[in-house]
């Protein structure tokens, strides 16, 4: 098997995508052994991306020396700001709202996330969301796209250099994305992504500091592609790192750990052992929902105005038993403090 079912509640199995009806199917399709060898698989480089990220790390570089020498505070406090925003549009929006749909949200709320994540710039939340369903269904496989397997670099942003593997368009084919294609807000983000996103993530962020507080253009340009590019390394280190050091309270048997550090850049996204045991959870970890989960603020708060409902989570008893069964026996220790 390519994935645990133990590991959905019942009844979520849109929580993850999964469709257990298909797999038969998708298994029995006639991969050539040759592809499936680790030893075979071909790296087909994709030129146009790596010089686009070699570039934009280099102007991100530049962008931080600028922030931390010539850049108004307004421009720096401003910078923070989007990460936030594009954060929340990444962890709150495309990950734990529509990935996963471990709680439901009213259409503004939808607006707000869908503008934060075309911000954050990692695909549409369709595609990104495919992704992440093909992710947790066949993890460290190489139908899983940043198979961390395959080392740090790879699962860090190797994956986005060179075509996928055939697998992944093959298992990939057994998720189902009708839930996300009918809605008619993912709907208009996929279709005119090549056009909003440009304006979200670039031009507007961008145009406001040169506009509202006269910052230079060189300025205001580098010192939001340092905040584009620590924001897809904070996000890639969820694939990375937390695909490789840290606890495992929940699951020994699996690569996902819990990482404190990842945690922090991450709003939230590195109680990662947790969250691939168990990933209808809304707040994505057991503890630290506050000090160290801003995007669970963030969703709680929107809960208490009503935009944000349905909230899935686990109960203490399945927990327990989870942890008395998989776990690697350092749970005691992550509880301490937990004030939420
Ligand atoms: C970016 C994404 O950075 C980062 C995602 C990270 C996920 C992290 C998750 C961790 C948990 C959450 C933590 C959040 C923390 C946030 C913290 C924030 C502070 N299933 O893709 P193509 C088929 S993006 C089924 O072109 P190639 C399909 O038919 C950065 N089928 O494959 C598809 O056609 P269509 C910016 C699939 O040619 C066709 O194949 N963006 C699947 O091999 C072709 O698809 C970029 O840099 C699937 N999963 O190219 C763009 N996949 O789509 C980068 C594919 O029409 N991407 N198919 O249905 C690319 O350039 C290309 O995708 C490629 C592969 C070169 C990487
Ligand atoms: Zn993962
Ligand atoms: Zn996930």
């Amino acid at each position: 098997n390519f994935y645990r079912s133990d590991t959905m509640a019942p009844n979520t199995t849109m929580a993850t995508g999964v469709l257990h009806e298909c797999d038969d199917e998708i298994q029995a399709q006639i991969i050539p052994p040759e592809v499936s060898k680790p030893s075979n698989r071909k790296l087909e480089l994709v030129w146009r991306n790596i010089i686009l990220f070699v570039y934009l790390h280099m102007v991100a570089l530049y962008g931080l020396y600028i922030i931390l020498t010539s850049a108004k505070l307004l421009t720096t406090f401003f910078a923070i700001f989007l990460y936030i925003c594009g954060g929340l549009g990444i962890t709150a929006g495309a990950h734990r709202l529509w990935a996963h749909r471990a709680y439901k949200a009213k259409w503004p709320l939808k607006v707000i996330l869908t503008i934060f994540n075309t911000l954050a710039f990692e695909n549409s939340v369709i595609e990104w969301s495919r992704d992440h369903r093909v992710h947790h269904k066949f993890s460290e496989t190489d139908a899983d796209p940043h198979n961390a397997k395959r080392g740090f670099f790879f699962s860090h942003v190797g994956w986005l250099l060179c075509r996928k593997h055939p697998e992944v368009k093959v298992k990939g084919k057994s998720i189902d994305m009708a839930d996300l294609e009918e809605d008619p807000i993912l709907a208009f983000q996929h279709k005119y992504y090549l056009a909003l996103m440009p304006f979200a993530c670039f031009i507007i962020p961008t145009f406001i500091p040169m506009y509202y507080w006269n910052e230079t253009f060189v300025n205001s340009f580098s010192a939001n592609i340092f905040r584009y590019v620590f924001t897809l390394n904070a996000t890639w280190l969820v694939n990375s790192a937390a695909h490789i050091y840290g606890h495992k309270p929940y699951d020994r048997f699996i690569n996902p750990a819990e990482n404190v550090s990842v945690s922090v850049f991450a709003l939230g996204e590195g109680w990662h052992n947790y969250h691939h045991t168990f990933p209808w959870d809304y707040k994505a970890a057991e503890f630290g929902k506050y000090s160290t989960n801003f995007s669970s603020m963030f969703i709680d708060f929107f809960a208490k105005i009503g935009w944000a409902y349905d909230l899935k989570t686990v109960s203490q008893d399945m927990i327990q038993k989870r942890v008395k069964r998989t776990g690697d026996g350092t749970h005691e220790i992550w509880g301490w403090g937990d004030k939420d």
